[in-house]
Formats: C-alpha cells, structure tokens, sequence
C-alpha cells in the first residue's frame, strides 16, 4: 500500500470531500508500516475496501414548522463498516452536515468502535437541520419526520444509531419514539442513549467526558505526573465538555475555559456544580451561546466574544465541540502558554498541522477515536443491558466504562511505542484499532 497513490486516487474519486479525505490520510499514514509487512491484508485489498463504506442512505426530511410553513432537508445514514458487529454510530443535527461530514465520521468510528472490544461496526448519520432558535415542538416533528425514512434500516442486530452535535437525550426520545410507532417493535437497542427507565443506561451521558478524563488521567501519570491541580481548558459547553468537566473537578483539576460559536469564557476559579448544571439550561435552550454562562455568572465566568477556549492559560486542552475546531495558529498559543498535554474529545478536533506542531513540541497528544471511545462503549454497554431486560448500576456500568478506557491506553502504549520511549497515541490508536477490523475482514472472506 502506497499512501499517495491510494490518497491521489480518493481525491479523483471523491473530489472536495475534505473532511473525509483527511481522516482516511491520517489513518492510512499511521498503519502504513505495519500494512506493508502483512501481504495477505494487500492481497485481500482491505484498505481500498474499508475506505468506502457499505452503503449510504440519504433521503428527504420534510416537516412543518411554527408558523405553518414547510420545511425540506437532507438526512443520511452511512453504514460504513460491519466486519465487528451491526453498525453504531452517532446522528448529527447541524447546518454543516453533509456526505464528507458523515463520511469522516463513520470512517473515525470503525475503529474507535474496534478500540472499546465490543462487538460494534461503524456508522454515522444526520441531517442539515439546524437546531439552533428551533422549537421543542419544532424539534419533535422534525425527529418523527426523519424516522419515517430510517425506521426500517435500524434495529438492534442491524444498525443503532446515538446522539452527537445536535442530538441528545431529548433527540433520542423523540426519534425513539417515532422509531416503535412504526416498527411496532420494542426493540429497544435500535438506539441507545436512551433516558433511564425506558431503556436508557445510567452513566451514558457523562460516558464519553468521564472516558475522555480517564484516559486524560493515564496520559498525565504516564509522565510521573498527576491530574490535581491541573488548568484544563474545555472547548464546547454540551454534553462532552459537561461530562469531561464533571470528572476533571472530581480528580482535582480545575476547569479554567469553556467556549461557544459566539466566544470563551474564563472561569478564573474553575466551575462549580452550580456551574455544571447550567450547562445543561443552556443545551436544552438551543440558543447555543456561552455567554450565558457569563451572564448567570457574573465574576464566576468571564465571556470574551470572538475568541476561542485555546486563548485560556492551561495545562490540558480539551477540545470538545467540532471538527477542525483546533488550528495550528491555536496549537502554537498553547505552546507559548505552556500546555502539557492535549487530548481531543471531539471527532478530529484538531488540524493536521496543530497535531504536527503538538507532537513536534514533544507535547503528548491524545487523538479523539481513542479518547472519546468511551461514549459509545457505554452505548455498546446500553445494548448489553438492553438485550438481558436488565438495568446495570451507575457503579457496574462506570466500573465497564473505566476498565475499557485503561484497555484502550494500554493498547496505544502497546501499538504506539517509538524507539525514544515517547508514546504516539495517533498511531497506537489507528494501528489498534485498524489490526481487529483488517483480521475480521480476513476471516470473513472478499464481500
Ligand atoms: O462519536 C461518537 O462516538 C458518538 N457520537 C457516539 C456514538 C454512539 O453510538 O454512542
């Protein structure tokens, strides 16, 4: 496998697709090397296979808005990769989506999945919808009208999508919903983050902050180092960063940023409960604007428009919102500012060139498929719980959630080990995560 080759043929392929372009890159990049000493992988062609996903659903979501108006946009599902169990995978709900965003995503996902050891293929779905000044109402008809289209090609030994930008436990419950008036099925692991009591697992929704800080945890001890104390900058203010900023307080590290589409705000004395629990008004208001941290907090939060969490003074940078949202221009702050350790809790947070200038800064640097695993192993571990009518305690399903992020460090040590005793997370994770799918393809023959 020669990555330029592979990479020049893509571009021809999928022209602008540039999200998805880069993500099979960095993939592609990291596991090269070990690709190339395994002939029967080149023979079997599993890298030109697992670039294309299986299938792509897109179909039209039409709804009626407040004011009586009719509303068009486009929904997807892309089911990329089966090799490991049914498809799972997030939905998106955001202005941005497209074939490219869903694309990445779902090629991001086959092997975060692969990484937590569940029996989990990769997918990703969404729509162009913009949550942002909608309705509850608005945001209910939209759900049911998107799963007229979806019903029939999810379910809990076929496909099982989640929440992610846009979607949360008030998504689900209303696509879930709309998802049993059509199926007539109970089939609760059609889709998980579910709320308790129908279905839904405990610790779920702080899963992938709670794994992130988890794995944040093991990248600092790895140093001689330890969390207490810690600046850590958050990006973002939804469910990842309130997850994330939940469990860094309770190790002891103080959460100094969080930021928004409209700004940063420096919270000089870290966050309180107080503070955490509002994260969660301002989610359900989708008015999507941190100042309104600052403006319940006055003193607490200070909101600077324009700016991004990367301007805040810290050890950890987190970033927990988007795609991208991270540039080398931001990275080369940190620096100056003295980061120590990076970890991306949004899919691909960071540029290619911001990752190059944190690890040429020899600052480690956690990539999101490993760091953010933990949300959807706790969506696999809904799917257990699911399957046996059981609900698991906070403590059983926290104790998982905790045993699988270790696992998922100790194989990026294990897969990322260079000859100077530093650890390439990027690589541990894409080689890791990579080897479980290629050998499944393998097994199960050309299809
Ligand atoms: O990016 C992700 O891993 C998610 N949005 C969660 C996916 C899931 O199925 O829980």
């Amino acid at each position: 496998m020669k990555v330029n080759e592979i990479m020049t043929a893509l571009e021809a392929k999928h022209p602008g697709e540039n999200e998805y372009l880069q993500a099979v890159r960095e993939v592609l990049e990291s596991i090269e090397e070990v690709y190339n000493q395994h002939p029967e992988f080149e023979k079997a062609k599993i890298v030109e296979r697992i670039v294309e996903p299986d299938r792509i659903f897109t179909f039209r979501v039409t709804w009626v808005d407040r004011n009586g108006e009719v509303q068009t946009n486009l929904g997807y599902r892309v089911q990329y990769n089966a090799a490991l169990g049914a498809y799972k995978g997030g939905l998106r709900f955001h202005k941005a989506v497209n074939v490219s965003m869903l694309k990445f995503l779902g090629f991001e996902q086959i092997f975060k999945n692969s990484l937590t050891m569940l029996p989990l293929g990769g997918g990703k779905g969404g729509s162009d919808f913009d949550p942002v000044g909608k309705t509850d109402e608005e945001i209910m008809r939209f759900c049911q009208a998107f799963m007229y289209e979806l019903w029939r090609n999810i379910g809990p030994d076929q496909d099982s999508p989640a929440g992610d930008v846009g979607v949360g436990g008030r998504e689900i419950g209303y696509l879930y919903g709309a998802y049993k008036k059509l199926a007539r099925e109970h089939s609760t692991g059609a889709l998980t983050g579910k709320s308790y009591g129908w279905g839904g697992s405990l610790i779920r929704p702080e899963a992938t902050g709670f794994g992130a800080i988890y794995y944040v945890e093991r990248m600092v001890k790895q140093t001689g180092d330890k969390m207490e104390g810690k600046r850590i900058a958050l990006s973002g203010f939804g469910n990842v960063a309130w997850g994330a900023a939940i469990k860094a307080t309770e190790l002891g590290a103080k959460v100094v940023a969080l930021s928004g589409p409209d700004g940063v705000c420096e919270l000089p004395n870290g966050i309180d409960k107080e503070m955490i629990d509002y994260m969660l008004e301002m989610r359900a208001s989708n008015r999507n604007k941190v100042q309104d941290m600052a403006d319940k907090f006055p003193g607490k939060a200070v909101f600077t428009p324009g700016k991004k969490a990367w301007m805040v003074k810290c050890d950890i940078a987190c970033p927990c919102a988007f795609q991208n949202e991270l540039a080398e221009a931001d990275a080369k702050e940190l620096i100056a500012n003295g980061v120590k350790y990076v970890a991306e809790v949004s899919n691909m947070g960071c540029q290619p060139a911001a990752i190059a200038a944190f690890q040429a800064a020899k600052i480690p640097f956690g990539p999101g498929k490993a760091v953010n695993a933990g949300g959807v192993a706790t969506s696999g571990l809904e799917i257990c719980q699911n399957a046996e009518h059981r609900n698991w305690t906070a403590e059983e399903v926290d104790k998982n959630l905790h045993t699988i992020m270790n696992n998922i460090y100790d194989m990026c040590v294990q897969y990322g080990k260079q000859a100077d005793g530093t650890i390439n997370y990027v690589k541990g994770a894409n080689i890791a995560g990579f080897m479980r799918v290629a050998n499944a393809m393998l097994a199960q023959g050309i299809i």
